[in-house]
């Protein structure tokens, strides 16, 4: 068995999701896994004799206007490499957490210390992000210098080799979900207090950055009420949000649209959901439509990036080019307008959403680490 320190976001965000649900996976299996994060990860949410969290925390000084929160990360992963003799430092999302691991791997070497850094990437590190000028030549440092390099899917391995010179392989390993927290859960009484005369119900989750484009998934709702019966839910907060408020009423459907604002059980929201709406500029994989196709709901998205590989067109859903709010709407309603038509996508989505069950995909990131751990031993 393994110590394993996992550096993430802590927040709702994607990233921070797949950290924490791996290593509560990785504590299960009888691994002893350490968090280090700047505050507590938001899924942490259960008790382990295998689970540790460590805070870190940037001192105050009047000269720092940018508080160093690379230089306190990588002082204490150096602290707990060598106090809890760490393996292995398995770090989420390239910025600033690879840098930080990789100087704290050079320092530990000359403490007589060695540690494998196994990095995964997550998205908008590399398409977003990361390939800008400001940050390029450290990420593209930080990924050659890891141990192993993992990506959520075929597609943001192939734009993290297109944007950075680097020479390290970057393996696909998929996102995840644990079905025995996200499956359907019968919430009639709910559907009914929502939908009480059986609307149709569309649902969207995200953190509200531009790049989700929750605009067009407003947009889509608009064209698909004029033609059914049906409400949307609005899971999540953010900066978008006020807009989105404004344009629901500027197209009149604000008491067809309910906003339920940062939630910790969505998966009771998604049960009640028909069709999950993820219009994404740009998304690494969906794993939030990956948490909707778990609670048997289908995806109306768009075709970039990772989420192809996931929502499988004109089976568990349809994929449709960024911003074609009309293709969208035209394929929600294909969806809803059949009651057989609409129970077909919910059973293939959810035979889809099983491929991503967390048992198939725990033994490859064991595998990452096995191999990591062989090859410094050479
Ligand atoms: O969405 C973001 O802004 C960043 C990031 C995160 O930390 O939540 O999301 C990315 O990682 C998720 C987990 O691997 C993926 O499911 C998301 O598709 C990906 N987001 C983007 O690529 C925009």
């Amino acid at each position: 068995m393994l110590n394993i320190g996992i550096v993430c976001y802590p927040t709702f965000g994607g990233s921070g999701v797949v950290a924490t649900e791996l290593g509560k996976a990785l504590a299960m299996e009888g691994h002893k896994v350490h968090f280090i994060s700047y505050s507590q990860p938001a899924r942490l949410d259960f008790f382990s004799e295998n689970l540790f969290y460590h805070e870190v925390s940037v001192s105050k000084y009047p000269l720092f206007e940018y508080p160093p929160y690379e230089t306190a990360l990588a002082s204490k992963l150096v602290d707990i490499a060598l106090f809890e003799n760490l393996d292995i430092l398995h770090v989420h999302y390239a910025i600033p957490h690879a840098s930080a691991a990789i100087m704290a791997k050079q320092i530990l070497a000359t403490r007589g210390k060695s540690i494998a850094v196994v990095t995964t990437l997550h998205g908008t590190d590399i398409t977003l992000v990361g390939k800008d000028a400001t940050y390029e030549p450290v990420v593209s440092y930080s990924i050659d210098q890891s141990d192993a390099v993992t990506a959520v899917s075929k597609s943001l391995q192939e734009q993290t080799y297109e944007s950075f010179q680097i020479s390290k392989e970057v393996q696909v390993i998929p996102n995840f979900i644990d079905f025995n927290r996200f499956s359907k859960k019968p919430k009639e009484h709910f559907k009914k207090a929502i939908a009480p005369f059986g609307e149709r119900i569309l649902v969207h989750t995200s953190n509200f950055r531009k790049v989700k484009r929750v605009d067009d998934v407003v947009r889509v709702f608009k064209l698909v009420q004029d033609k059914i019966p049906a409400k949307l839910l609005l899971i999540g907060d953010g900066p978008e949000r006020m807009n989105i408020e404004k344009l629901c009423r500027d197209l009149e459907i604000c008491e067809r649209v309910l906003f339920l604002g940062k939630q910790e059980m969505v998966e009771e929201i998604l049960s009640v959901g028909d069709l999950f709406v993820m219009p994404s500029e740009s998304e690494s994989f969906g794993l939030a439509a990956l948490e909707a196709m778990a609670c048997q709901v289908p995806v109306i998205s768009t075709n970039t990036g990772g989420i192809p590989e996931l929502n499988v067109h004109g089976l568990t859903g349809f994929n449709s080019n960024v911003g074609d709010v009309e293709d969208m709407a035209a394929n929600a309603l294909r969806i809803l307008e059949d009651d057989d038509r609409l129970a077909e996508f919910k059973a293939n989505a959810l035979l889809r959403a099983h491929e991503f069950e967390i048992e198939n995909i725990l033994p490859k990131y064991e595998a990452v680490y096995r191999s990591v751990l062989k090859e410094a031993q050479v």
